[in-house]
This record gives C-alpha cells, structure tokens and sequence, in this order.
C-alpha cells in the first residue's frame, strides 16, 4: 500500500528532540527523510546517555526511525554543493539549529527560495523572529519556563516546576509537523514553498492556553474557584500552581490506593465530573449525598472538596489502583491508574495498537520505542529501525549523480 507522504522528499537538518521529533512523524507516514549529519560525530544524542558501549544511544534511536542518514560537511565547498543539489530536488528542509546557523552555512531563505522556489523551510527556534530574546539557544526546560508551563505546575508553597512531558521539544516538533503539511497543501494551490516556523516558546504557551484563560479570570473576579486555594486559601495576581487540580471544570485529584507507602504509583486519578454526582456517591457506597443540598451541587460541594477526596482516598485504602478503577469505571467515572513507564511498557494494550512497538536495530538488537499515536484506518504505520550514521550517504550521493570515484573522492576530503 502507498503511504499517504510518499513522493515527499525531506532534507531532515535537526538534532536534538524537537526537530528529530517532527521529522521522524513524516516519516512514519511515507516522506523519504534525509538525515544529514556531521561526518565523525552525527547528531550529540546518537552518544549521549549511552546504555550500550558505543552503540546509538536511545536518546537517538527513538526520535530517528524511519530515516535515511548521509554525513555532509556542510562548512566544505563539497558539503555545499552536495546540500544545494539536494535542495533543488527535495520538497521541504526542516532545521532546527540555533538561530543564525544556516544563514551563517550560506543557506539563507532566500538563497535556498532561489534555489528551489518549491521548496518550504520549516525551523525549530527558541523564540520567534524578532522576539526580544530571539538569539537565544533553548533547550526543553528553558521553553517550559519561557512558555507559561513552569510557573502553573507544581505546588503553591514549591517553586516553578517542570513537567517531565517534553512541551517544549516533541510538542514543538508536532506544531511544526502540522506547519509543514499545511505548506504542502499551500504549495499544492500556489506552486510556492514558503518558510514555516514555529518557537519553543509560542508551542509551550499554545499548551497553557487554558492557564491564560485563567489568568483573565483573575483579572476579573481575584479568585479561581477550582484551584486549591478556594475558597479557604490566597490568591495574588498571578495564577497559581495548582498541585494536581483538574485544570477544566471538574475538580480532580491523585488519589492514594492500597500499597501507596511502598510503590511510589499506587495512586488514581479522580475526577468529580458534574453530572456523575449520583454515580459517584453509588461507587462510593454513600447514597445519602445524592441529594444531600450540603453536597448535590458543584457549588456546594467546592469548600469540603478535599474533605471529599479524603472520603474517597479511605474508599481506596484497600483497593489496588486497578481494582479501584475496575470499581469505578462500572459507574462511568472518569479516572486512571498512575502508570510507571515499567507498566507502560509491559502494557499489552499498548502493544497490540503499536503505540509501544519493539524494532530492530543495526547495533542495539531490538529496542522499544513509542510508536504511532495517530491511528488511521487506511495507513499501517511501521516503525522501522534508525539509520546508523551515514549509513546511507553513498547510496544518497549516487541517487544525485555522483560516480563511484567522486564519492570516494569526498570520503577522502572528508566532506562526507
Ligand atoms: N556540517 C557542518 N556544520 C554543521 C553541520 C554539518 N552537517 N550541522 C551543524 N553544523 C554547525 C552549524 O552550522 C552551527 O555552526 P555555527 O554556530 O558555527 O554557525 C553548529 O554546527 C551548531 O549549531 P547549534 O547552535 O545548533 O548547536 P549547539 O549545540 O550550540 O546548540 C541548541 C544546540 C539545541 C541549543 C540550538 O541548536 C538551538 O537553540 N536550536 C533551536 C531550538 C531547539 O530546537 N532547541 C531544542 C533542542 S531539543 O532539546
């Protein structure tokens, strides 16, 4: 079966997360991604935190499967000249290097337009153009702090915290995927590649859109009536961290379960949604709430809502965070387990969707990765093992040109 990005040929200039992130997903649906790669060294990730001497880290192989990989020295006038005929053939370039660094490769916009006005350049920065910090290099963390994400997670009495969710990497990295796929259907209309960009910091705060919201309602009213600090705490200006709050319009909370002293997870997530008052109180063995006023509104029950999940946590207190939600989920509750990675990974369900998919590796054996979280009814997405550095640069440089004797010659040079 053809794949739906077939045909669409990708200069893949990324390193790190957010840009390998992004590319990687073409992949998975059919562009031909074309990792080009410092020779000798290759992207930082391929040797950091290495578990196997000498092998592609994880770090690495989990964010370029599916890729083809050339080294090029794009500094030499080889590496220039084998990088300006990829561009005229390819469809899009997505970079995400610091800011200035293809200008300063001699691979500005509007040489690269001149040189293939089809072409759509898609980049990666930190902040966007002409952002009074737009020189700046960043790195997951700094995005997280830069883009509202910090200063909203954790708890009220701790500092700025930062998620273990990569907003301000991957999340980028699919932003700039949607960009890129809506340039191509642009270009489809108009003929005309055009630049696509999307900042860490704008791709973070696009995340927290609901923790603007609350910030207007601050402005507004000087209270947040879901936040733990209503109504018995304080509010200033800014929003809050929320510890584990439902961010929406149904409070929540991570509840403990049976074994909670020893397994740092034996917790579900509890949401009191509105409407499934009734069932809840049922779940819960405690009917005469039903219709108690003390309780039968959201209203109502907001100022003793901690004194209910210490109700429902005693509920728990025999219950393994899978029997509770066995429990629960037969009254339509909305709630999890907390699940480890160990559990993720062993999960059987995940397995047989392929969102955890385990892939063969030049060096490593197998290895397990995240597979596709978009499912399609028409595209299988196999996930195939990343390329070793270089491993594909002669058969590249053949496919542009190149005789046997010059490629040779640019091993010799080391342009490639
Ligand atoms: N051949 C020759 N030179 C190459 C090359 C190649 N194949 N590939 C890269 N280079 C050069 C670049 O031209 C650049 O050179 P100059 O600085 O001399 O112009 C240099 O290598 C690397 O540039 P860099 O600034 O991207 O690298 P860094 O390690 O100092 O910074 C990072 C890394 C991620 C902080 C920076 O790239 C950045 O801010 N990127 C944008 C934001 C981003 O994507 N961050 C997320 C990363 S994921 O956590």
């Amino acid at each position: 079966m053809s794949k739906p990005l077939e045909g669409i040929k990708i200069i893949d200039f990324t390193h790190v997360q957010a840009g390998p992130a992004c590319t990687q997903m073409l992949a998975w649906f059919g562009a031909d991604v074309i990792k080009v790669e410092r020779p000798g060294s290759g992207d930082v990730t391929r040797s950091q935190l290495r578990d196997i001497k000498d092998a592609d880290a994880l770090y690495f192989t989990m964010l370029n499967s599916n890729k083809r990989s050339i080294t090029l020295d794009t500094k030499t006038a080889q590496g220039k000249e084998v990088l300006t005929k990829l561009i005229k053939e390819a469809d899009v370039l997505v970079e995400n290097f610091g800011p200035g660094a293809l200008d300063r490769m001699g691979f500005s916009w509007a040489h690269i337009n001149e040189l293939n006005p089809g072409m759509i350049v898609a980049s990666v920065k930190g902040f966007s153009d002409g952002h009074h910090y737009e020189d700046l290099k960043v790195y997951e963390n700094v995005a997280q702090c830069a883009g509202g994400a910090a200063s909203t997670t954790g708890w009220w009495d701790g500092p700025p915290t930062v998620s273990a969710a990569a907003l301000g990497d991957s999340n980028t990295g699919m932003h700039l995927a949607i960009g890129i796929l809506t340039a191509i259907i642009g270009r489809q209309k108009t003929g005309k590649g055009q630049k696509v960009a999307v900042s860490m910091q704008d791709a973070v705060l696009n995340l927290c859109r609901v923790k603007m919201r609350d910030q207007q309602r601050l402005d507004r009213v000087g209270y947040l009536e879901e936040y733990p600090q209503y109504p018995h705490g304080e509010f200033t200006d800014v929003v809050p961290r929320g510890g584990n709050a439902g961010g929406g319009g149904q409070p929540g909370w991570v509840l403990k379960c049976k074994g909670w002293e020893t397994d740092p997870n034996a917790y579900i997530y509890f949401t009191i949604q509105g409407h499934a008052w009734a069932p809840i109180c049922k779940a819960l063995g405690k009917e005469e709430w039903i219709n108690d006023p003390a309780y039968n509104t959201a209203e109502a029950r907001q100022d003793k809502i901690f004194d209910i999940f210490a109700f429902i946590e005693d509920w728990l207190k025999d219950k393994t965070k899978y029997e509770a939600v066995d429990i629960l989920r037969k009254f339509d509750i909305p709630c999890a387990p907390v699940l480890s990675m160990k559990e993720l990974a062993e999960c059987p369900s995940l397995r047989k969707s392929g969102s955890i998919v385990e892939v063969e590796h030049k060096q490593r054996g197998t290895y397990l990765t995240v597979g596709s979280p978009i499912k399609f009814s028409d595209l299988k997405v196999e996930i195939t093992g990343s390329p070793l550095l270089g491993e594909h640069t002669d058969e590249i440089l053949a496919q542009l040109g190149y005789t046997p004797e010059q490629i040779a010659e640019m091993h010799a040079a080391k342009a490639v």
